[in-house]
């Protein structure tokens, strides 16, 4: 059995389906890990759920601020906008079944038989592998609950920026999501700068990307992680990131996680999957 991570797919079937084939994926004995953002703006959103849906348990997904999009819209709380391409899972019959599937999904995993960890943004820094589990499950909590639609009115703010112990409330739930779903950078105080989209060394001062800090909670565990297509592939152990800018016409990069020395696989995107709106 072999265990392979996926950077960011963001509804892109074709190019799935190949590194698929480049890495002779086993759907009766391997595992497939996606580090979210599914879908959102690519071609095919439908047609990857249900690819990601008839692997059942072979598929391990975590949830990205895209997917958490479409969930949002699912409960009339924002709006897609044609770029999004989210309309043909909301139109879809089957509508229903894709929700049910994403409010399932975590915001963090990890496995203990190989020891990686995945996040679709990261992991604090200032947070052990523990916490960083009980956290994100606090969030699943809300999301797998009789009301999501409560958590996800109180989602979505940049605030509060700083963690503390006692923190409470929307606040808490919204600070652990934008953690695990939107962080690129943070200060050495452990504050979260959420605005920044462009490449790390363009970061505002006294801001760095958040696997720039040491992490002593981790111990040994290695990170896979996508959502900062700008930062190119991350190589910084023991973070890789695996966001190589699929849905911009770069590439979608899979690794092999029982390997001892991280070797990414990928293949090339098309410039033009892309839905550009009229
Ligand atoms: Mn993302």
């Amino acid at each position: 059995m072999a265990t392979w991570a996926v950077g960011d797919v963001q509804g892109c079937l074709d190019p799935l389906n190949q590194l698929l084939d480049k890495i002779a994926f086993r759907p009766e004995s391997d595992q497939l890990w996606l580090v979210g953002d599914l879908v959102g703006r690519g071609p095919d959103p439908c047609a990857v759920l249900d690819l990601l849906i008839s692997l059942g348990d072979r598929a391990v997904c975590v949830l990205g601020n895209h997917d958490l999009h479409l969930i949002a819209a699912n409960f009339d709380l924002r709006q897609v906008k044609p770029k999004d391409n989210l309309s043909p899972v909301l139109e879809h019959p089957d509508r229903a079944d894709y929700i049910n599937f994403l409010l399932k999904q975590p915001l963090v995993h990890y496995s203990a038989d190989i020891n990686w960890a995945m996040a679709h943004a990261g992991l604090y820094p200032w947070w052990s592998l523990t916490e960083s589990l009980d956290l994100a499950s606090e969030v699943s909590c809300a999301l797998k609950g009789r009301d999501p639609k409560v958590f996800l009115e109180n989602m979505y703010g940049n605030t509060p920026t700083q963690w503390e112990q006692g923190l409470s409330g929307w606040g808490r739930l919204r600070f652990i999501t934008n953690v695990f779903t939107r962080m690129r950078l943070c200060d050495a105080r452990g504050r979260l700068e959420l605005k920044h989209k462009g490449p790390p060394d363009s970061a505002p001062a006294g801001f760095k990307p958040w696997f720039d800090f040491e992490n002593p909670g981790l111990s040994n565990t290695r990170v896979v992680f996508g959502h900062w297509s700008d930062a190119g592939g991350v190589y910084h152990p023991p973070y890789f990131g695996l966001d190589s800018a699929c849905i911009w016409g770069g590439r979608l990069s899979a690794v092999h996680l029982e390997s001892e020395h991280v070797n990414i696989i990928s293949v090339s995107c098309d410039p033009n999957a892309t839905i550009h709106p009229q």
